[in-house]
């Protein structure tokens, strides 16, 4: 009872004391004023940033991306002299924890810090690199002549559907050839500067720089924990794909080595669900063909993206404003070249919200656009509030959302209510169905990790840039158990053919949301009273929240927050938890997970894998003669 007494008063003694001070109170009020004054400012410049940048990456040409440099520019600028004004103020001390969170957050000033040279050196650079991607082109392998195939939709195609061995590796390294080897320099020079900018703000490195996002101290040790605990899952998929997958291609595939990396449908082996067809759990049940069913009833974009929005609805949460409609760029354009990778975008306007993408009539793209416009919603609902704070809890929250969504609709259930699927329901094709999201998110788990894994090393230098290749691959295979289809030697440069390494953003981003959004995904459901932990008839991964409004309400307090707490508060609203945890999505697998073991056992297929016979060395000279 004294302790409590004590503790009490010591507080009040404290709180007096602090309240005491009426510098520092006259100085909170200054700074409640003041914030209001920055807001204001940095919405009409993330505006202006938001129209150059959606001009630029929707028509690469010279004027507009000469005007996007010069928008950051005088933007960086301004952050410069903001920051200059923000650090003068003693916020430590400040009583208010909101004010003091967004003096934390902008006492950090970013990329704006570097002479005014470096800034527009390092930002032409990342432009020129991710303009280089999005404009290269790559010729046939059956007619030479033709040498306009670009990734979307042509090489991402033939890597989806050719079974040709000699084809794929063709364009596996051709697109290799046509971005890799001519960005290296460029990559390099921009490494350099990045990390200089970081070292100005104070941090180790950008690594550092970029996972302060997460604010939590031991964050690369919590990804590597998760990353063991779902390692065993991982283990079992992988040795089960390769093991069909010589059936398909024979000798091509070691059976106790590496899987080749263009087998696997995925130009970038981030994720194998193309190659379900040919090695799905039980081939004789039909399968959820949604391409074929999307084909048969006329999709187009349009439909893609109203689909996709009547979910979010359903679940009362808000639907797709009118500019979006019309402003957003859901197919692409034939006139001109543009930036094809996906995104979403905010104008900071509260009424401009937009899509990029190339969208097709298939499967993928529909699960994308739901991807995408997890992105707005989120933008939608916290457009009350602050500048600062519009953001997600942390970058993986911002992934997550329309994953989640999409985890519903990917249910055979929820298919049917669309009319994309039909036929019976059966505990066989229920397991194919579950494999098919194994091949789509337990394959990406390794490869999301590689992809930041690489980047922390390059930033600390433990990755010279005479090892950027090799150390690369010995990463790839390491974490993924994949190898190239070919010696790779320091001529190449292999991280370079995916976009997020070009355009500069981070990736282990995408590894927090493929944990999360299983945690969600069982809250909601939960909530939703569409899962019963332990009840065999309500499976997690055969859950469809759609049109629980219980689910939406609570992901919409979620969504509504921003980056107005952290991160743990906001995952505290829909789950309960404060932690990241593999749970859900080992929950989510299990029933793939004790087939996997058991199948895996009774055709005694080895678990793990051998390291590759592949060579990668300093330079190709140094190569022994190759295939190639
Ligand atoms: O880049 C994306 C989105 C845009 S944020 C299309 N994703 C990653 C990728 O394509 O590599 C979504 C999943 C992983
Ligand atoms: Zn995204």
């Amino acid at each position: 009872m004294w302790i409590w007494k004590c503790v009490s008063v010591c507080c009040l003694l404290w709180t007096v004391a602090l309240c005491a001070d009426p510098e520092l109170e006259e100085e909170e009020l200054r700074a409640r004023t003041f914030l209001q004054h920055i807001n204001g400012v940095r919405l009409e410049e993330y505006q202006r940033l938001a129209n150059a940048e959606w001009n630029y990456q929707t028509n690469l040409t010279e004027p507009n991306k000469k005007h996007l440099l010069d928008t950051e520019t005088v933007i960086a600028e301004s952050l410069k002299k903001q920051w200059d004004e923000v650090i003068k103020f003693k916020w430590q001390g400040f009583r208010d924890n909101d004010i003091k969170r967004q003096f934390k957050m902008l006492s950090i000033l970013g990329p704006a810090i570097l002479s005014e040279e470096k800034f527009q050196r390092n930002s032409k650079l990342v432009s020129e690199m991710q303009e280089l991607y999005s404009t290269a082109k790559v010729c046939d392998y059956k007619d030479s002549k033709k040498c306009d195939l670009a990734l979307n939709p042509d090489l991402e195609s033939i890597i989806r559907t050719s079974k040709d061995p000699e084809e794929l590796k063709h364009i596996w390294v051709e697109w290799r050839k046509a971005v890799g080897q001519n960005v290296r320099q460029m990559y390099k020079e921009h490494i350099e500067l990045d990390n200089e900018s970081a070292r100005l703000n104070n941090f180790t490195d950008t690594s550092e720089y970029w996972l302060s996002d997460y604010d939590t101290a031991d964050i690369k040790d919590q990804i590597e924990m998760l990353w063991k605990q779902m390692k065993p899952l991982y283990l079992q998929i992988h040795a089960y794909v390769r093991h069909q997958m010589r059936k398909t291609y024979g000798d091509l595939v070691p059976e106790k080595g590496p899987i080749p990396a263009h087998l696997t449908g995925n130009m970038w082996a981030q994720s194998w669900e193309h190659f379900f067809d040919q090695s799905k759990p039980y081939p004789n049940k039909k399968s959820l063909s949604i391409t074929e069913e999307m084909i048969k009833q006329n999709y187009d974009y349009l439909k893609i993206f109203k689909t996709a929005e009547e979910f979010f609805v359903s679940l009362n949460l808000t639907a797709m404003p009118p500019q979006f409609w019309e402003e957003s760029m859901l197919q692409k354009p034939t006139d001109r070249e543009v930036v094809c990778h996906a995104s979403a975008m905010d104008f900071f306007d509260g009424k401009n919200f937009r899509i990029k993408q190339c969208t097709q009539v298939k499967e993928e793209d529909l699960f994308v656009a739901h991807h995408e416009m997890g992105h707005i919603e989120y933008f939608l609902q916290y457009a009350h509030q602050p500048a600062i704070y519009r953001g997600g809890a942390n970058e993986g929250f911002h992934e997550a959302i329309g994953d989640v969504i999409a985890l519903s609709v990917r249910t055979s259930k929820h298919l049917k209510k669309i009319g994309l699927a039909s036929g019976e329901d059966d505990p066989e094709s229920d397991l194919n169905n579950l494999y098919f999201n194994g091949l789509s998110k337990i394959t990406f788990l390794p490869f999301a990790y590689v992809m930041d894994l690489w980047r922390w090393g390059v930033f600390s230098n433990d990755i010279p840039s005479q090892d950027y290749n090799c150390k690369w691959w010995k990463l790839v295979e390491d974490y993924q158990g994949i190898e190239p289809p070919l010696d790779r030697s320091e001529d190449d440069f292999d991280p370079a053919s995916k976009y997020h390494i070009v355009a500069n953003v981070p990736y282990i981003r995408y590894f927090v949301s493929y944990v999360i959004q299983f945690q969600f995904h069982r809250a909601l459901c939960i909530k939703a009273g569409e899962y019963v932990p332990n009840d065999p008839s309500k499976p997690l991964h055969e859950c469809d929240i759609y049109q629980s409004t219980e689910a939406g309400n609570v992901l919409g307090k979620m969504l509504q927050m921003g980056a107005s707490r952290p991160w743990q508060d906001a995952m505290e609203v829909v789950t309960g938890q404060r932690n990241m945890d593999a749970s859900g999505i080992l929950d989510y697998f299990k029933p793939l997970q004790d087939w996997l073991e058991a199948e895996n056992k009774k055709n005694g297929v080895f678990i793990g894998w051998e390291p590759s016979k592949r060579v990668c060395s300093s330079s190709r000279n140094d190569n022994k003669p190759s295939e190639e």
